[in-house]
């Protein structure tokens, strides 16, 4: 079976304490390669490589450094097919979807950060006659970028892409649950010459690689996408050592449905809205709320829509949903449709573990779920499932629909549908969501900030933000 490296200062290496894990694939619910169990002392040879690399490449001309991330977009979209079976085995996610979002969006990255920091302008201010100031950015060093299982190479080069235009080295966990299309990666790095040292990619548990990458003294600024649990462990090591910290966490995104809107619209988009990826995106709407006068229709409409969504093996191209991540991860799905139950919910559909012939009879399988009849402030429309999991509740008035959508700790991402103009933009300004849909979902725009509010995280990824996240600004006034 397949054992994947570390990449470490251009090299790719086993972990020095010569230890693997198992890599399982959720569709057969099996072992199909191993990854390094490392630990602090990989982190150290990685922070060293980083720290080494660090003036060369950023001292690097600018042109010469985007072609380098150029290049790797290249042979992202040269190794599409490859890249998207690998990530679909990893995740359990349908390839269909790994060849039309996860992959070509990992190119899109690297292509948009590395002509964008070709472009990115200096600020400068006059006082009068006295003095100008003028503002540098500069990058800020190693940086360290650990990222989540859901879409693994996506969002992998959504932090690692904007680090190194940025003039930045990194050293990189991505998630032991899905550690594949980062080898592969750190393979097409080494084909496209990118200099030694400049990005590590270390494997491995998140307590112990990721937190010794947190603690790190030579990494001072930190990217992390994940759960919110997590982020509030990384934030208390961070915060003390005053690293850089940008935090993408969980969601429990509204989808508000106004009567006026174009329902045959609305109805296939939400459908894509809560269960692409068996539910496991962060921007996923989860939480369905539908004016009244249009609610019976709407439900009957979805179920039926719901139920005859193929879940099954993800290397079929007819399939919709995929398998859970892992054996945990569908028993917590599992146990959330419980207490849905014990709290007085009806499920419309689904919620049962379904049986998949073949090669996937052992696979971590689970039928969309629609729950109905819900309080909006049990925990099962307040915590984050992260499943093919929503509930659907009634809204007579536009008040009382703004501060259901605001009633949880989170605010990642809302969906609005209307027609009404006017409607939809008060709307969209009452809600407290940091991405905001009108009649669309995940429309991404990679210039536009990213990123929630409250416990959904802290700081925004995508455009200049994520550059800016990666450097340093200084002001120089200067007396005229
Ligand atoms: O994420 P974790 P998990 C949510 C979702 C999910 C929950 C937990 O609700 O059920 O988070 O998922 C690394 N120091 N999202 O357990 O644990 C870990 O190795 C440093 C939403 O997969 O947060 C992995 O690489 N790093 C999210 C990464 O953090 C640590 C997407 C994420 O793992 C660490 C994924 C530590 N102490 C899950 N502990 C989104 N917003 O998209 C773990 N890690």
């Amino acid at each position: 079976m397949q054992q994947i490296s570390n990449y470490i200062n251009g090299q790719l290496v086993p972990p020095l304490s010569g230890n693997y894990l198992e890599n399982l694939n959720p569709a057969e619910g099996k072992v199909y390669s191993f990854l390094p169990d490392s630990d602090e002392r990989d982190v150290e040879a990685a922070a060293v490589a980083a720290q080494a690399a660090f003036l060369s490449w950023s001292q690097m001309p600018l042109a010469k450094r985007a072609a380098i991330l150029l290049k790797i977009a290249d042979l992202i979209d040269r190794d599409l097919e490859g890249l998207a079976l690998a990530e679909s085995v990893d995740q359990g996610k349908p390839v269909k979807l790994a060849k039309s979002v996860d992959i070509p969006r990992a190119s899109a990255n690297m292509r948009f950060f590395a002509t964008a920091s070709m472009h990115v302008a200096a600020e400068s201010h006059l006082m009068e006659d006295e003095a100008i100031n003028y503002t540098t950015r500069t990058p800020v060093g190693v940086a360290g970028c650990i990222s989540p299982w859901n879409l693994p190479l996506y969002l992998f080069t959504w932090k690692i892409a904007p680090a190194l235009a940025s003039g930045c080295t990194v050293v990189a966990k991505p998630s032991e649950l899905t550690p594949m299309t980062a080898f592969l990666f750190s393979k097409l790095c080494m084909e496209a010459g990118l200099p030694s040292g400049v990005l590590n990619i270390v494997h491995g548990l998140g307590k112990k690689v990721g937190q010794a990458i947190v603690e790190h003294p030579m990494i001072p600024a930190i990217s992390f996408t994940g759960g919110t649990v997590t982020g509030k462990t990384i934030a208390a090591t961070a915060a003390p050592m005053f690293k850089k910290l940008s935090l993408e966490l969980g969601g429990k995104n509204p989808n508000i449905i106004f009567a006026d809107c174009d329902f045959e619209e609305a109805l296939s988009t939400s459908i894509n809205s809560s269960f692409s990826n068996q539910g496991e995106i962060c921007l996923c709407g989860s939480r369905i709320l539908v004016e009244r006068s249009l609610y019976d229709r709407f439900v009957s409409e979805f179920v039926k829509r719901t139920r005859a969504l193929a879940v099954g093996d993800p290397l079929n191209e007819a399939t919709r949903l995929g398998a859970l991540v892992s054996e945990g991860h569908m028993q917590k799905v599992l146990s959330y449709i419980e207490l849905a139950k014990q709290e007085g919910g009806t499920i419309a559909c689904g919620g049962e573990r379904v049986k998949v012939d073949g090669r996937c009879a052992s696979g971590y399988f689970v039928a969309p779920i629609v729950i109905t009849a819900l309080p909006q402030s049990c925990r099962t429309n307040q915590e984050e499932i992260f499943g093919p999991v929503v509930t659907i509740m009634p809204f007579d008035a536009e008040e009382e629909v703004i501060a259901y959508a605001n009633s949880t700790a989170y605010g990642l991402s809302a969906t609005i549908w209307t027609n009404n103009l006017k409607r939809a933009h008060r709307v969209a300004h009452h809600l407290k969501s940091g991405i905001i849909w009108i009649n669309c979902w995940l429309l991404r725009d990679l210039r536009t900030p990213f990123g929630g509010m409250k416990q959904s995280g802290v700081g925004r990824e995508g455009g200049w933000e994520a550059m800016r996240f990666f450097t340093e600004a200084k002001n120089v006034c200067v007396k005229l």
